[in-house]
């Protein structure tokens, strides 16, 4: 048994050489990226037993993510791997420090990931987990992905916590952010526990301050909004119909890349939620982890030690901003 699933596809990241359009990168360096595969990394880190499934080709990409991912001390043997579809790939381009603007390329319509599926990942590789922590980015890969996230949410007797983050990326969804909004409140509504950026609920949802996506989504017993520097709000239910609702700021940093920020702060909360902590510690311990990935370019940074990381989280609530 693990404690947490993380499922999803993986990518090698081509990240650029230099800063400004992609049209005029004369270089890119290799990296990995992947939302649910960023939180297994993370999650490993904090020393939580982790496994990470998902799909690549029988190729070289497909042989480094699962090496790298691996060394990353997640355990990679429930990977399948496709002798014919191509490991997904996808070049990025420095973001903007003022705007976050940047440039993403996908090569992944095709790729062995989208065509996970029920008949691809038997429920045995997650069922003995904890947690199993999902993203709204497997939905929109494919048919057959949808379906297997319908599956994974199925309410079923015994099921692992179902967490969810609603990662709207609205470039892979056939109808941009329109199409996007009634899948991914369908899956929100049926996970335990749900991340969604206050911006992605607007985009999706036209809905923007946390109480109004509350209402939206009554169903997980855990709802946290996260407003990027303004910080994050949980909403916790304790009662038929009752939440508490806990705010916490996020300390100010100097940011380098917002990419796996999200992901980190994800990793920072389950690892807390592990350990039993309460609403606030679960809240710092994901700033403390989106901090170390705000401050770094690609997807991954070594998160704070588990010690370290308990000693920053009981900062007076002043050093919290
Ligand atoms: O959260 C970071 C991810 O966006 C990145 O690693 C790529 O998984 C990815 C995606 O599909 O956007």
């Amino acid at each position: 048994p693990v404690d947490v699933v993380c499922l999803g596809e993986s990518m090698v990241t081509f990240l650029p050489s230099r800063p400004g359009r992609l049209a005029d990168v004369p270089a890119f360096e290799r990296a990995i990226g992947g939302a649910e595969s960023n939180v297994a990394c993370a999650l490993a880190a904090s020393g939580h037993r982790t496994r990470w499934v998902g799909r690549v080709g029988r190729d070289g990409f497909g042989d480094h993510l699962v090496e790298t991912i691996g060394a990353h001390g997640v355990d990679v043997t429930a990977v399948d791997r496709d002798p014919r579809r191509p490991t997904g790939v996808y070049f990025r381009t420095a973001a903007d420090r003022a705007t976050d603007a940047h440039e993403v390329v996908y090569y992944r319509a095709g790729s062995a990931a989208s065509a996970m599926s029920p008949a691809t990942v038997p429920y045995e590789t997650v069922a003995d987990a904890r947690v199993l922590h999902l993203t709204g980015i497997t939905a929109a890969l494919s048919d057959d992905c949808l379906a297997l996230m319908r599956t994974l949410t199925a309410p079923r007797a015994g099921r692992p916590l179902v967490s969810f983050d609603v990662n709207c990326r609205p470039g892979l969804w056939r109808d941009g952010a329109a199409g996007a909004g009634p899948v991914l409140l369908e899956l929100a509504r049926r996970a335990d526990l749900v991340f969604v950026g206050a911006d992605e609920a607007e985009q999706a949802w036209g809905l923007g301050d946390p109480a109004g996506i509350r209402a939206a989504l009554p169903e997980p017993a855990v709802l946290v909004v996260k407003r990027g520097a303004d910080g994050a709000t949980v909403h916790e239910r304790t009662g038929p119909g009752t939440d508490t609702v806990v705010h916490v700021p996020a300390p100010r940093v100097d940011v380098v890349a917002a990419v796996g920020a999200g992901d980190a702060f994800a990793a920072g909360f389950l690892s807390a939620t592990l350990r039993g902590l309460d609403a606030t510690a679960r809240l710092r311990h994901g700033h403390l982890l989106a901090a170390a990935a705000l401050t770094v370019p690609g997807d991954l940074a070594a998160p704070p030690r588990r010690a370290h990381a308990d000693r920053l989280a009981a900062l007076a609530p002043a050093a919290w901003g």
